[in-house]
Formats: C-alpha cells, sequence, structure tokens
C-alpha cells in the first residue's frame, strides 16, 4: 500500500475511535510533563442512550486516552520559517500581572509552526492491567529475593498471555512501525530492531526516546540474562549509539536501562537522551545496561539469578 493512502488510513481509523470516546474517569494527571489519562469506553452499541450507562469493562470497551501538550520544537519551528522570537509577535495574551521587575500572563499562540501542540495517545481495547497501570493507587516497596521470583513473579511472567506483547511480534515481523526502524540487526541470537517508543514525538531530540526490541523471544526479564548474553547486550549497547547519532544525539548523551518489572515481558532496552527525565528513570525501575553488563561480566554470570531486587508496586497490581 502506497504509504501516504496507509497513514490516511490510519489517521481516520484513530478519528473514527476518539469521536466515539467515551470519558468515565481521570486516571491521574502529571502536571509537570503536562500529561492526563482518562479512562473511558467506546461503546460497541449503536444507541446513544444505552452507551451512556455502559459500565466500563476491562479487555472490552474499556479505552484509555491520553493527552498531552506537546514540548516547542525549534526544529519545526525554524522548517516553518519561523524563530521563537519572532513567534511572540503573533501571541494573543488573555491575562496578565506585573509587580516591579516581573510580569506574567497567560496566552494563546494559534500560530501554525506551533501544530500540532497535542500528542494523544489510546489504548483499546484496555486491559485491567494498562488501567491500573495509570490510576492513582497505593504503591509500596517489595524486595524480590531469589526465592520470591521462583516462588511467585517467574510463575506469573510464565502466566502472561502471548497478546500481551502483540505488538512487539508486530515490530519484530515488520508488520507494523517498519518504515521507523532505526536500526536492525537481523542476528537471530544476538539482533533487536530499534524503533522510536511511543512516547516519542521523533521531533524533539532532547527528549529522544528509543527502545531496542531483541528478536530473541525466551528472554522475558532482567532475570534471565547471565553471561550467555553479554554479546546482545554489548550490541544493544553500541548500536544504540549509532541510532541515537541519527538524531545528533552522541553516545555520551545517552541513557540506556532495563526495567524491572517491566510492562511487557520480551527483552527491550529503553534508550533515552539524558536530558529525558521522569517516572521510567526512577531507582527501583531502571536499572542501566552498563551497570548490568558489568554486573554479569565482573561479578557473577548469575548476578540477577542471586540478587534481591527491590521494586515499586501498585496495590492493584496483579503480581
Ligand atoms: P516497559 O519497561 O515494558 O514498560 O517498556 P513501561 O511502558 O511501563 O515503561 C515498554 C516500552 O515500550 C515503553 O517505553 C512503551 O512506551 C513502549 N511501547 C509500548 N507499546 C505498546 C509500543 C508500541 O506499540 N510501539 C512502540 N514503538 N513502543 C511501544
Amino acid at each position: 500500500m502506497d504509504p501516504d493512502a496507509d497513514n490516511i488510513t490510519t489517521l481516520s481509523e484513530i478519528e473514527g475511535l476518539l469521536r466515539r470516546f467515551q470519558f468515565k474517569e481521570v486516571l491521574s494527571d502529571d502536571t509537570s510533563s503536562k500529561t492526563i489519562w482518562l479512562l473511558g469506553i467506546i461503546s460497541t452499541t449503536t444507541s446513544a442512550d444505552s452507551a451512556a450507562d455502559e459500565p466500563v469493562v476491562a479487555g472490552h470497551n474499556a479505552a484509555i486516552v491520553v493527552l498531552e501538550r506537546m514540548a516547542f520544537s525549534p526544529l519545526a519551528i525554524a522548517k516553518a520559517g519561523c524563530t521563537l522570537p519572532t513567534l511572540l509577535d503573533s501571541v494573543m495574551l488573555a491575562t496578565g500581572e506585573r509587580n516591579d521587575v516581573y510580569a506574567w500572563a497567560t496566552g494563546d499562540a494559534s500560530i501554525a509552526a506551533l501544530k500540532p501542540d497535542l500528542r494523544i495517545a489510546l489504548t483499546y481495547p484496555a486491559t485491567q492491567k494498562h488501567i491500573d497501570k495509570h490510576r492513582h493507587q497505593l504503591r509500596k516497596w517489595v524486595s524480590e529475593t531469589p526465592e520470591l521470583y521462583a516462588r511467585i513473579t517467574k510463575s506469573f511472567i510464565d502466566s502472561q498471555p502471548t497478546s500481551r506483547i502483540q505488538w512487539v511480534y508486530n515490530i519484530l515481523s515488520k508488520q507494523v512501525e517498519s518504515e521507523h526502524i532505526v536500526f536492525e540487526d537481523p542476528d537471530p541470537d544476538s539482533g533487536f530492531i530499534i524503533v522510536p517508543d511511543l512516547k516519542w514525538d521523533a521531533t524533539n531530540t532532547d527528549n529522544m526516546y528509543l527502545v531496542a526490541i531483541v528478536h530473541r523471544r525466551d528472554l522475558r526479564s532482567l532475570r534471565d540474562l547471565t553471561r550467555n548474553h553479554l554479546s546482545l547486550l554489548n550490541n544493544i549497547r553500541s548500536k544504540a549509539a549509532v541510532a541515537a547519532q541519527k538524531y545528533g544525539v552522541s553516545s555520551d548523551q545517552l541513557r540506556l536501562y532495563i526495567h524491572y518489572q517491566p510492562s511487557y515481558y520480551h527483552l527491550h532496552v529503553h534508550i533515552t537522551n539524558v536530558l529525558l527525565e521522569g517516572k521510567g528513570m526512577l531507582a527501583g525501575r531502571a536499572h542501566l545496561l552498563d551497570s548490568v553488563i558489568d554486573n554479569i561480566s565482573n561479578i557473577a554470570s548469575d548476578y540477577y539469578q542471586r540478587a534481591t531486587i527491590p521494586y515499586v508496586l501498585g496495590s492493584s497490581d496483579e503480581l
């Protein structure tokens, strides 16, 4: 299919779903990242009346919409033939205050160079796990010993349906996102695909966020890694630098890490610009790839099978 036609079909499909979204609840919001997570339904019934009373059913009609104000993109502004200072000429102020040398105001800069200014993500149908991930909930530390892993976590991971990582298989088989692949090493053991992460607009390189997804399907988490996987991990470390170079981000500006617990149990490495900060980098979740490689190669091959790993779990987390 022609990529433009493909894109138009995707856009009209997403628009169609967003028009049918019926808001039920704010799951959470974050003023620093200017993001809000909304829970609603995308009704399967055609009658507007019955849809209004329809309860949210996870895995069926539940939908999560994420609205995020996009960061300024000097590149997009320059492409539109403007500079940030000249944009100020067209700003319409709504409210304003002045005190001594200080002034502040709110305003609207509805100018083409700042568009699009909203990033929207939709998960539909959303499972209970998707909903819990974004809902404000009591969170507590867990210290996962090897014994606790063997008794509880491993069977939990084993019980995860492969449908949860269908999006990963779609990328690996190039059914989706193939036009966005930044780097691929096709080797079945030490190979992987690097694509822009869903959370990144692929424009502002200060927020650069890529994800390296390994081709092999037997590595579910950090707990599975041993010295046998060093060539894979070293390969990701060096090729992440090659991939980031395409966005003008050098190897010493990268933060590479693996989540434990991850949301998706298929080994992947997060590759971000060090300037990007957020919940995904918090201690107790992000394990730096450099340290993982160092622990396995210099301390013990079975480091991650013997380690007690602390992490934070939400009170309604399935695990
Ligand atoms: P994780 O550590 O399993 O969980 O990372 P997290 O989402 O709680 O961080 C999975 C990573 O894959 C995240 O950074 C997601 O934003 C990203 N991701 C998830 N999905 C469903 C997609 C997708 O369909 N495409 C791409 N490119 N990235 C995705």
